[in-house]
């Protein structure tokens, strides 16, 4: 049997053919596993859990179908999904993660984040990050009327992409004493996460032995998955 981890899908309505591949995708390939992983960023932009956009109502029944059939599906939240609060998990049968988490799989522990925390030399994002972590911050903004939530959001996301475009490729990949710190800190070999959009699995050393980073890629064209199995670890895309 295999536990699948996904990251980094972005849904929104703009991308029918993203959303198509993963609802596929929920009653195809995951309908296989012991338990499906979402570490993040599943949506493109998340301003509350009571906004009535029929695609979260879509991806909602999706996922409680695959729970209700047996497969337990979990989640970390994303840079861009951090909103996503109980009342989805409720809806959807997700259950809800904190930003790091240990697994052990098949004898195997295996570290799970989003991957963002890791991207320390990212000064400005980690500011950015820890102010709109607040709760005080999060509980104002969720107050606030949906239009005016979707106003702050697209503002938010044009001053991202004028930020990045500044920023130098190497800042915005993770820093490897910030991955080496966080698997001593949890004693793992293994760590998955996505947000860098850079899919690869990465040969280092940490806790004195040899490590492994699998980073999940975004699903832009095709999807991208990891399949960890009792005796393997895969990084695996396939079309939608
Ligand atoms: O997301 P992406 O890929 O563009 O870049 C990320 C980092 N950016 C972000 C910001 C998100 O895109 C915004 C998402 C909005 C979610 C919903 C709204 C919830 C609001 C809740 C309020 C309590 O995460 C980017 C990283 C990059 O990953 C790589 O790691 O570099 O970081 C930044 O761009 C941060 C900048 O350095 C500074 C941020 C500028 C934001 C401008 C704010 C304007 C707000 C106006 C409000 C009135
Ligand atoms: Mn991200």
């Amino acid at each position: 049997m295999a536990t699948l981890f996904i990251a980094d899908l972005h849904l929104q309505t703009e991308e029918p053919a993203i959303t198509a591949g993963f609802l596929r995708f929920l009653a195809g390939t995951a309908r296989e596993a012991d338990a499906l992983y979402i570490l993040g960023d599943l949506f493109e932009a998340w301003i509350g859990d009571d906004d009535p956009n029929p695609l979260h109502q879509q991806i909602a029944q999706a996922i409680k179908a695959l729970v209700d059939s047996g497969v337990p599906c979990y989640f970390i939240h994303g840079n861009r999904d951090f909103l996503l609060g109980k009342r989805f998990a409720r809806l959807s049968g997700m259950q809800l993660l904190p930003q790091e988490q240990v697994l052990n799989l098949y004898g195997r522990k295996v570290l799970i984040m989003h991957g963002d925390t890791l991207c320390t030399d990212d000064v400005g994002y980690q500011a950015f990050r820890a102010k709109v972590h607040q709760p005080w911050l999060q509980r104002l903004f969720l107050a606030l009327p949906l239009f005016i939530r979707r106003r702050i959001a697209m503002q938010m996301r044009a001053g991202s992409k004028a930020a990045n475009s500044s920023k130098s490729i190497a800042i915005m990949d993770v820093n490897q004493h910030a991955v080496v710190n966080a698997m001593e800190t949890h004693q793992v070999q293994w760590l998955i996460h996505g947000h860098t959009h850079r899919p690869k699995v990465h040969q280092l050393i940490a806790n004195n032995a040899a490590a492994f980073r699998a980073v999940l890629g975004a699903w832009h064209s095709e999807g991208s998955m990891v399949r960890v199995t009792e005796s393997d670890v895969e990084l695996i895309t396939f079309p939608f």
